[in-house]
This record gives structure tokens, sequence and C-alpha cells, in this order.
């Protein structure tokens, strides 16, 4: 228990916003969730690689606990533009980004877990395990209704765990309200019908899924159209639930490199932008679209334009009706009307 407490406290002096620490049997519960959903939405194979998310121990035998810690990303100012059309989480993001507040913090408590003589395995993508299912687990708050974990300041937090060799336990107690009864906020929010009922959400469906895939598979025009102004990624259900209101006004820090990136995030900006340059300033930080993939980005810019009714004027739309990409180039002709 001593040596419990002290982990925990290791990390919330190291600036995470919650840890705790659950056994490793705490996550059989996400099995039966993975297995529902893959049930419910057979075709969303990807789920399939997740239920190894809830036998850690399968993979790593000296494995005795599992540390979970959030990092409430609302500490951090945005610039106004981007959040339109680019998920929050990735404006901000901490993995691939060594220079990020939240990366220098998991490292630095990565470091002092081993100080403290324990064997300890981190990732930071996809992660050791099923993260919402374990910071509910491990009590620090609860998932509500869109999926979301809520912690003591709502649900734009970042969540990551270690494995470590020690059997230990530490957790806590969130009180929080339920959702209301009669609230449907994010399920109407939802653009797409993803979120078509409490607890579940088909990701083959979620703007989210489809902005930042690798995929050569286009859009049928209303799909295209649900998408809205989301270039990559999609906040609209956790944007619409109330338990998530007034949690941006507390940003004050700076997130590196963000401002000075922000005019490059604009659909226009993206599609004025040579692929050399998207590859070069775009990619390495929103990392999900590889290589073979940067015409998504011209092709959700413009898609987001035309969903916006900002139809680019022919100057800058001329470029792109010889883009090196058929689908860019048809959507930019489509554009012309
Ligand atoms: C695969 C994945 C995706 C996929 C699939 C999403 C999905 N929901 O499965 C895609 C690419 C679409 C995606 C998108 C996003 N993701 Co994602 N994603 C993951 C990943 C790797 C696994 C998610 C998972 O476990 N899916 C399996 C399904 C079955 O779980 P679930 O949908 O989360 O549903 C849970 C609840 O429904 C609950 N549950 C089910 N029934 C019941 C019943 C009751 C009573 C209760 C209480 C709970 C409950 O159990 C499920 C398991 O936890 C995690 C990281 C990790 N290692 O855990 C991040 C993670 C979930 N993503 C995250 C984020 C931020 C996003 C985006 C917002 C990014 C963006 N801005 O666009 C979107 C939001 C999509 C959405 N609506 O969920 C955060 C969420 C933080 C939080 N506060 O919850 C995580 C934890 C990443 C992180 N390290 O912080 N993601
Ligand atoms: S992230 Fe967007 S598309 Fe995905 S479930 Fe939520 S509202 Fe629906
Ligand atoms: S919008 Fe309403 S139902 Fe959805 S998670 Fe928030 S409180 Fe719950």
């Amino acid at each position: 228990m001593a040596l419990a407490k002290k982990i925990v406290e290791l990390g919330l002096s190291l600036g995470l916003s919650q840890v705790g620490i659950i056994r490793p049997g705490a996550m059989e519960g996400y099995g039966d969730r993975v297995r529902e959903r893959l049930a419910k939405t057979p075709e969303a194979t990807f789920l399939e690689k997740l239920i190894g998310f809830s036998r850690v121990t399968e993979q790593h035998p000296w494995a005795k606990a599992i540390v979970v810690a959030t990092m409430n990303y609302t500490r951090y100012k945005l610039p106004p533009g981007p959040p339109k059309h680019f998920g929050k989480s990735y404006l901000v993001d901490n993995r691939r980004n060594p220079q990020s507040p939240d990366a220098i913090r998991v490292k630095a408590f990565t470091a002092a877990m081993a100080d403290l003589g324990l064997k300890v395995a981190h990732d930071e993508h996809p992660g050791v395990t099923g993260m919402r299912w374990a910071a509910m687990s491990a009590g620090l708050g609860q998932i509500r209704r869109n999926n979301f974990f809520y912690g003591q300041n709502g649900s734009f937090m970042a969540i990551t765990a270690w494995l470590i060799d020690r059997e230990l336990e530490f957790l806590y107690e969130t009180p929080q309200k339920p959702c209301a009864e009669s609230c449907r906020r994010c399920l109407n929010a939802c653009p797409t019908g993803s979120l078509s009922a409490p607890f579940t959400m088909d990701m083959t469906r979620c703007v989210s899924f489809l902005t930042t895939v690798n995929d050569d598979r286009v859009h049928d025009p209303q799909t295209r159209k649900a998408f809205g102004s989301w270039v990559y990624g999609c906040d609209a259900c956790q944007d619409a639930c109330p338990h998530d209101k007034g949690q941006w006004d507390r940003g004050s820090e700076d997130f590196p490199n963000l401002s000075a990136l922000a005019k490059r995030l604009s659909p226009l900006a993206i599609i004025r932008t040579p692929y050399a340059d998207v590859a070069n300033f775009l990619a390495p930080k929103f990392f999900y679209l590889k290589p073979d993939y940067l015409w998504r980005w011209k092709y959700n810019a413009l898609n987001a334009l035309e969903n916006l009714g900002q139809i680019p004027e022919p100057n800058d739309l001329r470029p792109l009706w010889s883009d090196e990409n058929d689908q860019v180039r048809r959507l930019a002709h489509n554009l012309l009307g």
C-alpha cells in the first residue's frame, strides 16, 4: 500500500491529472465489451485486435498491475480556427512529440517508477490496454453514454497506462452525477449515426475514423456531407455534452508550435499546400494518414469547404484539377458545379 501510494503521489507531483492502479484481472470486463461491440458491428474487424488488451498478462507474463493516468488537455489554449476542423486531442497530441509537456511527464514518470526498482512497460500508441475501462476500473471517473471516460474535469483528456511487476492496487471513488435520464445530446450530435445508442458506436461510420483511415474507398455524397467541417477527427459527441461544457475556458498553457502551425490548418490552406509540405508540416504531427494517403488531406479539406459553402476561387481549384490523385481531381471538378 505504501508503494502504491508513493507511485500515485509521484505521478501527481509530475503533473499527471489523475493516477490509479488496477489489477490486470480488472480488464476482463473490457474484453466482454469488445466482443459485444464486435457482435453489433461485425464489419469493424479492427476490434478483434483489441481483445488482447483484456489479457495483458498473456503478452507480458511478468506484469502484476496496471498504472493508469489521465492528462487533461483542456489545460492548453487552442487557436480559434483548427478546433472546428481537427479533433482537439490531435491538436495537442503528446504521441510522437517529445516536446509536448505531457510526453515529458510520461517519460519522467516512467523513469521515476524504474528508479523505484520496478520493471515498467509503456506504449504510447495504441497503448498497453483499453484505457477507458482501465481508468473507470481505477475509480478515476465514469464512462458516459457517448463511450467517453469522464474524470474530474470532463472527457477531454488523454489516458495512458504502464504495466509494472508488483502486485499493487490503488483505487478511488470519484463521485459524479450520472447522465440525465432524458439526455440524448451526444446521440443527436453524431452526424453519421455512428453513435446510435448509449454505450455503443460503429467505428466504421465514425467521422473520426473515416477522416483518418488509410483507405482508397471514397465516401458516398451523403456520408461526406455528414463530415461537416471536420478534416481530421471529430469531437461532436463530446462538444455536445453538458459535462464538458466550459472545460476549455480554463485553457491557459501554450502547446509547443501549435499557434505557428494553426495558419496551415484551415481547409483553404491545406488545399493550397504542396504535397511535399503536407508531408513535412502536417503528416509528422497528424500521423494517422501515411505517405501513400496524403491525398486524403486535400480530399477532406475540399469536402469541408464544400460543406461549409466556401467554394474556393478558380485559382485555388485549378491546380487540383490536375492533382496526382483522381479522387481529389473529381472532387475539385465537382466543386465547380
Ligand atoms: C480504437 C480507438 C479508436 C477508434 C475506434 C473508437 C472506439 N470507440 O472504439 C477510432 C479511430 C474511431 C477512434 C476515434 C477517437 N478516439 Co480513440 N481510441 C481507440 C483505442 C485505441 C481503443 C478504443 C476501444 O477500446 N474500443 C473498443 C470499444 C468496445 O470501446 P469503446 O467504444 O471505447 O466503448 C467503451 C464503453 O462503451 C464501455 N461500455 C460499454 N458498455 C458499457 C456499459 C456501461 C454501463 C458502462 C459504464 C460502460 C460500457 O466499454 C467500452 C470499452 O471501454 C483507445 C486507446 C486505448 N488503448 O484504449 C483510443 C481512445 C478511446 N480514443 C480517444 C479519443 C480522444 C478519440 C477521438 C475523440 C479522437 C478525435 N478527436 O477524433 C475519437 C472519438 C471516437 C469515439 N466516439 O469513441 C481517447 C478517449 C479519451 C476519453 N476521455 O475517453 C482514447 C482513450 C485514447 C487515449 N489514449 O486517450 N478511436
Ligand atoms: S466522434 Fe463524431 S462521428 Fe464518431 S461517434 Fe462521436 S460524434 Fe459520431
Ligand atoms: S450528452 Fe448527455 S447522454 Fe451523452 S454523455 Fe453527455 S450527459 Fe450523457
